[in-house]
């Protein structure tokens, strides 16, 4: 007897029933996320054949050229949510202000962060890339959203996901009951669950980060790399080094095989590089409701305080006991930097 097909839209609905006094918005609020993913998926699906590939000859607030794609996926979530009359404003990775919802449209009580597109450098060479959400309650009390409403912590958060764009388009998401993986089909537009209660390995094998900034790395880091490098049968070392360059991808391996990954803070990226409202607060959530762990090597990922809407953070993200490895390093490195 096969398994049940269970659309996304069915799991979400499912989902909300089991929250008394739900209003549906919230279900509301994910389908419409779920069919601008379809349409970027379609997108992204063709790139090398329609010429929309190469820089739209702008650069994002963060002084990386942008892609058309990035354009595109940015412009398509917004569309597809500035109207549902559920959120009370939205920003993203891409631009650098709030994106108000229009005037002539209701405001509702949630906020969408998203990142399109992550993983853009990686566009023109076929690499996977994906897109990241995050989903709040306003704190504002009515009328249009505010940058407060777009700086919470990351414990606030009442959703998070990701998609990603590879040999098989995923969705996974966690509405803090689990995390739930859906593959599309293509050939009925649905994504279809496919990996129920997904939990990540409570240690792995496998190590991710770029080691072309190891001349920048802190010592912590590089007696940790260094560490996971040695041959040691008794603790299974060696690991194996996986690095794709697209966070979402790089983060998708990570939480299915176990493992960790890491874009610390270091001489050239003193707040390390990725966002903390687009990619780290969304990827934290969803690692801890699987069983793991997210730092930024003194704090809890979800328990920064947001102080602008862009800052970035160090990540140390996956297994609980590769990550509290990892931390002792870190540790032991500011003990020694603290007793000199
Ligand atoms: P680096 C892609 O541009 C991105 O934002 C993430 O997807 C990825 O993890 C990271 O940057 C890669 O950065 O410095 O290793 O090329």
């Amino acid at each position: 007897m096969s398994n049940k097909v269970i659309t996304i839209e069915r799991h979400i609905i499912e989902g909300e029933r089991r929250h008394p006094g739900a209003t549906g918005n919230f279900s509301a609020v994910l389908r419409d996320l779920t069919l601008a993913i379809k349409v970027i998926w379609r997108e992204v699906s063709k790139a090398g054949l329609v010429n929309i590939l190469g820089s739209a000859g702008k650069e994002n607030i963060h002084g990386d050229a942008v892609k058309k794609l990035d354009v595109f996926s940015d412009e398509t979530i917004y569309r597809a949510m500035d109207h549902g009359g559920h959120l009370c404003v939205m920003a993203s990775e891409e631009n650098e202000d709030v994106l108000h919802i229009p005037d002539n449209y209701p405001k509702g009580k949630y906020v969408l962060l998203y990142d399109p597109l992550d993983g853009s450098s990686n566009i023109d060479a076929n690499v996977t890339i994906g897109t990241i959400f995050s989903i709040y309650r306003r704190v504002s009390s009515s009328g249009k959203g505010t940058v407060a409403d777009c700086t919470q912590p990351g414990y606030k958060q009442i959703a998070a996901g990701y998609v990603v764009y590879g040999p098989s388009t995923m969705l996974v998401y966690t509405t803090g009951d689990g995390v739930h993986g859906f593959t599309l089909d293509p050939s009925i537009g649905e994504f279809l669950l496919s990996h129920e209660n997904i939990r990540i390995p409570k240690r792995g094998k496998i190590y991710s980060v770029n080691e072309g900034n190891y001349a920048y790395w802190g010592t912590g880091v590089k007696k940790y790399i260094k560490h996971l490098q040695e041959e040691d049968k008794a603790t299974d070392r060696p690991y194996s080094g996986r690095y794709i360059g697209s966070l979402v991808a790089d983060f998708h391996r990570t939480l299915l095989y176990g493992g960790i990954f890491l874009y610390p803070d270091d001489s050239k990226h003193p707040d390390g590089k990725l966002r903390l409202m687009y990619e780290a607060n969304p990827l934290a959530f969803i690692v801890e409701q699987a069983g793991g762990r997210a730092t930024n090597g003194t704090r809890r990922i979800l328990d920064v305080a947001p102080v602008k809407l862009h800052q970035k953070v160090p990540l140390f993200i996956g297994s609980e006991e590769d990550v509290l490895m990892c931390e002792q390093f870190l540790h032991q490195e500011k003990e020694v930097l603290a007793a000199v």
